[in-house]
């Protein structure tokens, strides 16, 4: 994954707005321009209400009135422009046995695609309710600290061994930024090895296995999961390229939770103008072929738009809830979660070693 800007290595690729400055030039690499972002980077700016270039100070203060006419929306197909509507295809899913997987509760999932990127598909949440919230709890209260084998940035918050549950409190959530689950990417040098992995949550690959056969890789082998943690409307990501992995010919799946959020996809340099998209809660966007090699990100979050079956609790209905309590309701109401999975490995190697001596890094 390559990052624009952010150079704390505590803080990959998730940058503040403010924190966001043109990558530095890398001779040598056909992803780096020089002029430091090119028409990504206007967009991005664009979006996260930061106005166009030259615009007065006063002005960027009250841009949040950004036009978002021209953002893709597949969830309210009339609500796009007849260009955007134009490049909108339905594509059958394909289907084992003409059965939708469980792993989708929806009805009759659709998933699209957009003829102008090659290799994006959207599917708008097939989830149900209580699925989104099963995936959430899975992500904040599990994947996060939960599992040993986890490398994430909030063990650098965490005093001792306390875990975020027993020592819950909204701020320490605000800390958290990212979680990876079986091979662990190495952001600085960009790799994966097998020394930094850890073991793959069952019921994730089941679920990713079901989600990208629908798109024709039933054979996808979920490898490595980041869960990335947008804990308020300000967090954003920079846009970036997730190069890194062998099986570039595998799709990445990702799954989105809470606020909805603009999500920019372009080409394979900024210089490329990006595809606005919107991404509610519950939607699965695929990043395959030709998509998968596009600079994206996520410049702008939308507040308050987080569903509020996620932003509630009824002590008297659901005390005994498994996959639900006040702190992840107090969490959703201003966080994103997003949770994507690719392979690795263009050969499935065996585990070598465990992760675990992670923690004592
Ligand atoms: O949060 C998202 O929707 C994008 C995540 C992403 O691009 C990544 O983790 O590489």
């Amino acid at each position: 994954m390559q990052a624009i800007g952010c150079n704390d290595p505590t803080v990959p690729w998730h940058c503040s707005p403010e924190n966001i400055v043109p990558a530095p030039s890398r001779a040598g690499d056909p992803n780096c321009v020089a002029d430091g972002g090119g028409a990504f980077r206007l967009a991005e700016k664009r979006y996260a209400g930061r106005g166009e270039p030259g615009m007065s100070k006063r002005k960027r203060r009250c841009v949040d009135d950004t036009d978002l006419s021209h953002v893709v929306d597949f969830t309210h197909l009339e609500r796009n422009t007849p260009e955007n509507l134009a490049q909108i295809v339905e594509v059958p899913l394909q289907l084992k046995d003409g059965a939708v997987p469980s792993s989708f509760g929806a009805a009759s999932p659709k998933l699209y695609a957009f003829k102008s990127m090659e290799g994006l598909y959207f599917m708008p949440n097939p989830f149900t309710e209580a699925q989104q919230r099963y995936w959430i709890k899975r992500c904040v209260k599990d994947y996060s600290v939960g599992n040993p084998t986890n490398l994430s940035n909030l063990q650098a918050i965490q005093s001792g061994h306390s875990t975020f549950w027993s020592d819950w409190k909204l701020e320490n959530m605000s800390g958290l930024r990212w979680s990876s689950l079986g091979y662990h990417y190495q952001w600085t040098p960009r790799v994966y090895t097998e020394e930094h992995r850890g073991n793959f949550p069952e019921d994730l690959h089941g679920f990713i296995q079901d989600a990208a056969s629908v798109l024709g890789h039933g054979d996808m082998r979920p490898e490595a999961a980041i869960i990335n943690y947008y804990p308020h409307t300000k967090s954003m990501m920079g846009g970036h390229l997730d190069d890194a992995e062998e099986a570039m010919e595998k799709p990445i799946v990702s799954c989105s939770f809470g606020n909805t959020v603009i999500f920019l996809i372009g080409g394979r340099t900024r210089d490329v103008e990006p595809t606005a998209l919107f991404i509610r809660s519950g939607d699965i966007v695929f990043m395959a072929g030709h998509a998968r090699y596009c600079y994206h990100g996520v410049p702008k979050m939308m507040a308050g738009t987080s569903p509020d079956f996620l932003c509630t609790f009824n002590p008297e209905t659901e005390a005994d809830s498994q996959n639900w309590c006040p702190e992840l309701s107090e969490y959703m109401k201003d966080a994103r979660v997003n949770m994507n999975v690719r392979q690795v490995r263009k050969v499935a190697r065996e585990m070598i070693c465990c992760s675990s001596r992670l923690s004592d890094e």
